[in-house]
């Protein structure tokens, strides 16, 4: 089955989104996100103008083989727009296996392992009371998981604190990117009191997480791990930035609060050492952003061996369509921890209609064969790109910071 045409879709039903579409030449179609926050038309270039003119007449069904015709074949490899851009074919390809399978894809993942995929969701406020309602918003919604982000004192704008109690979304439009103060010491002082608050009013039950977006050092990083033992946290995540994967030796050496990395990963090879030392306890990596389900389920399996669970990024700006894609991987995989899942607005979801469903804290892709997502064109067309970009943070003294 040869696939005849393949087409890149851009549109901003409230944000931007890319979106592969593959067609067989019997009609058969796939889907494959292809987002990549604030950078989106470097991969709809890189597939439309390099990847697409060379997928006509290639064989659908042989996903493995084109997963390496694009990758090893590049010569260039690795980094965010390479590994979308392949992540977008391989999903498409494995949407179309299901479809001519007519099976969801996880059962040609393996099968179900559980019930369904635990999901957590974002809770935050500018103060304290203001995030502890919001966890109860989640609670009494059925989530067993619930991300706590918090306002500092002294700063104008927190990374993790929307504006909007469920749709957070912090990229913004204009030719530069808003710029936000950080300030590592306001934070270390008041970030455990947030913690300590939820688990306080919450209980032992629920499980919380708390996202420092790669802004500590390791020893910084340690301290506040040790800080925040008594809370028993499900997951600190990015405490610093992952590109030195050895600098996660000092944080482990100080603390037994479980770490999460790997969100802005590409590769196997950006993650090898942090699993084979057993230097995080949960790999984050999307597959949109990791060369799809071909390649981030090999990142996985090699996880399991060293009993590093899974923990899929899935913020809003990963399409439906990714979020599905992840969801099957969730359901055969052994080694699931937790996905993350921070709901689409109702104009994303009218422009990618879906069969997974949220139920009692949990998301289950569906039963519809392939993804179970499809992507309404005409709907599409009335929301056409609109440039936004994700804020920049400088230190009080106006160094630059990583955000
Ligand atoms: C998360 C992430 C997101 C990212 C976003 C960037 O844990 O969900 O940190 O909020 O900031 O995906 O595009
Ligand atoms: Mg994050």
């Amino acid at each position: 089955m040869r696939i005849a045409e393949a087409r890149t879709i851009v549109t901003c039903p409230g944000r931007n989104f890319v979106t592969l579409k593959l067609t067989t030449e019997d009609g058969t179609t796939g889907l494959g996100d292809a987002t990549l926050n604030g950078r989106e038309l470097s991969v709809a270039a890189y597939l439309s103008e390099h990847v697409c003119p060379m997928l006509i007449g290639r064989d659908a069904h042989a996903i493995e083989d084109t997963w390496r015709y694009l990758y090893n074949g590049a010569y260039w490899r690795r980094g965010p727009v390479t590994m979308t851009a392949i992540a977008a074919v391989d999903t498409a390809l494995w949407d179309i296996k299901g479809k001519v399978a007519s099976l969801p894809v996880y059962q040609l993942l393996g099968g179900r392992c559980r019930a369904g995929v635990t999901v957590y969701g974002h809770a935050h406020g500018e103060t304290i009371d203001e995030m502890l309602d919001a966890v109860q918003g989640y609670v009494d919604r059925g989530y067993r998981a619930v991300r706590v982000q918090c306002g500092i004192p002294g700063l104008p704008s927190t990374y993790g604190v929307g504006r909007d109690a469920l749709f957070y979304e912090p990229a913004e439009g204009g030719r530069a990117p808003r710029e936000e103060t950080w300030s590592t010491r306001r934070y270390l002082r008041a970030i455990p009191e947030a913690i300590a608050a939820a688990r306080e009013r919450f209980g032992p039950e629920l499980e919380l997480l708390h996202d420092v977006h790669h802004r500590l050092t390791p020893i910084e990083a340690a301290q506040l791990g040790r800080a925040l033992e008594p809370h028993q946290l499900f997951w600190l995540e990015d405490p610093v930035p992952g590109e030195l994967q050895a600098s996660l030796r000092t944080v482990r050496r100080h603390t037994t609060t479980p770490i999460a990395i790997g969100e802005v990963l590409n590769s196997i090879w950006d993650c090898e050492q942090l699993i084979r030392e057993q230097l995080i306890d949960f790999i984050r990596m999307s597959v949109v952003h990791s060369g799809g389900i071909t390649h981030l389920r090999r990142v996985l399996h090699l996880a399991e061996l060293h009993r590093v669970r899974s923990g899929c990024h899935g913020a809003t700006d990963l399409s439906p369509v990714c979020l599905a894609a992840a969801l099957h991987l969730d359901l055969a995989i052994p080694n699931f921890g937790l996905q993350e899942y921070m709901r689409h607005t109702p104009e994303t979801d009218a422009v990618f209609p879906h069969a997974y469903r949220f139920a009692d804290g949990l998301l289950h892709p569906g039963e519809v064969p392939g993804l179970g997502v499809e992507l309404d064109e005409a709907a599409a067309e009335r929301h056409p790109y609109l440039p936004a970009l994700l804020p920049v943070a400088r230190l009080t003294d106006g160094t630059m910071h990583d955000w």
